[in-house]
C-alpha cells in the first residue's frame, strides 16, 4: 500500500519510522511518503494561511498549496484502477472505526491531509473529489490542534491490518472490537502477585470452561463499560452459554439484539 501524509509539521510524523509500522516500511509493505506542505507554496513567505472570508477567530488555510501538494500526490498513484482514497481528518468527519480500518486496508493508495487551525479552504475539498475518493474522517469527539496525531492513529490502525504486517493473524482477530466486543482481561505469571490471585479457572487445564469464562466476561466488561456496544451486537444466532452469560447480566435478546432485562417486581424502585 502506497500512503501519502501532508502536514505543516512533517516531523510530527516521525513515529511512523518506529515499532510495526516502521518494521513494515522497512519490509516494503507500506510505502509512506509525508510531505511538507510549505513545499507546494510559491511565496516568499511560505504562507498557507490566511484570514477567512466572513469574519471569526483564527486563520484558514489557502487552497493554492494544497492543491498542488494533492495534484502531485494524484500523479504518484500505483498501477491498477480507482481513484486514490483522501482521508481528511476532522471533528467534522465520520467515526473512524475498526470496520472502517479494515475497509482503507483494502485500498492501493491512501492519503492524508492534515489540517491546522480552523481548517481548510473549502474549495480544495471540492476540487479534490476529481482525483480521489474524499472522506473526511473524525478519530473521536473532542478537537485536536490538527490533524497530525489523528494521522498517527489511523495509519497504525489500517498499517498493522496489512498482509505480513502483524506475525501472528490470529492477534487481529482475538483483539477488542474484532468481534463488537471488549476483550477479556488476560494474567501471566506469577499466579498469586501481591496477595492477588489468578482467577483459578485460568489454571484449571480446561480450555472449554476457560473460553466460556472469557466470553463472560467480554460480556460483563462490554456491558459496564460501553453499553453502546452491546445494543449494537448481533446477538441473532447466539450459542446457549452467550445467552445466559448475558442474562446473568440482566441483558436478554429481543429480535437479534440485547436489550436490558425489565426490572423485576421486587427489583422496582417505586
Ligand atoms: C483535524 N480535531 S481531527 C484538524 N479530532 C484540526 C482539529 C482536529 C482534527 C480532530
Amino acid at each position: 500500500m502506497r500512503v501519502d501524509v501532508v502536514s505543516i509539521f512533517p516531523e510530527y510524523l516521525a513515529p511512523l519510522e518506529l515499532s510495526l509500522i516502521g518494521k513494515a516500511r522497512q519490509d516494503g509493505l507500506l510505502d509512506l511518503h509525508v510531505h511538507d506542505l510549505r513545499a507546494f507554496t510559491t511565496d516568499r513567505h511560505r504562507t498557507v494561511d490566511d484570514t477567512p472570508y466572513g469574519g471569526g477567530a483564527g486563520m484558514v488555510m489557502k487552497a493554492e498549496p494544497w492543491a498542488q501538494a494533492l495534484s502531485s500526490i494524484a500523479e504518484k498513484r500505483p498501477e491498477g484502477p480507482g481513484k486514490p482514497v483522501l482521508i481528511v481528518p476532522s471533528p467534522a468527519g465520520e467515526r473512524f472505526t475498526q470496520a472502517l480500518a479494515y475497509e482503507l486496508a483494502e485500498e492501493k493508495h491512501l492519503a492524508f491531509a492534515c489540517g491546522r487551525y480552523e481548517g481548510i479552504d473549502e474549495r480544495v475539498i471540492e476540487w479534490a473529489h476529481e482525483h480521489f475518493t474524499v472522506r473526511p474522517v473524525s478519530l473521536g469527539d473532542y478537537v485536536l490542534n490538527g490533524g497530525e496525531v489523528a494521522v498517527l492513529a489511523m495509519v497504525e490502525a489500517i498499517g498493522r491490518l496489512l498482509p505480513g504486517v502483524v506475525g501472528n493473524p490470529e492477534s487481529l482477530v482475538e483483539e477488542s472490537h474484532s468481534d463488537g466486543l471488549l476483550e477479556y482481561p488476560v494474567y501471566t505469571k506469577p499466579s498469586v502477585w501481591r496477595e492477588r490471585e489468578v482467577p483459578p479457572v485460568l489454571l484449571s487445564g480446561n480450555h472449554g470452561k476457560i473460553a466460556q469464562w472469557r466470553r463472560h466476561e467480554q460480556f460483563r466488561r462490554t456491558a459496564e463499560r460501553r453499553p453502546d456496544l452491546l445494543e449494537a451486537f448481533d446477538a441473532g444466532k447466539l450459542p446457549r452459554a452467550d445467552r445466559t452469560a448475558l442474562q446473568d447480566l440482566g441483558y436478554v435478546v429481543v429480535n437479534g439484539r440485547l436489550q436490558p432485562r425489565p426490572a423485576r417486581p421486587e427489583e422496582q424502585q417505586d
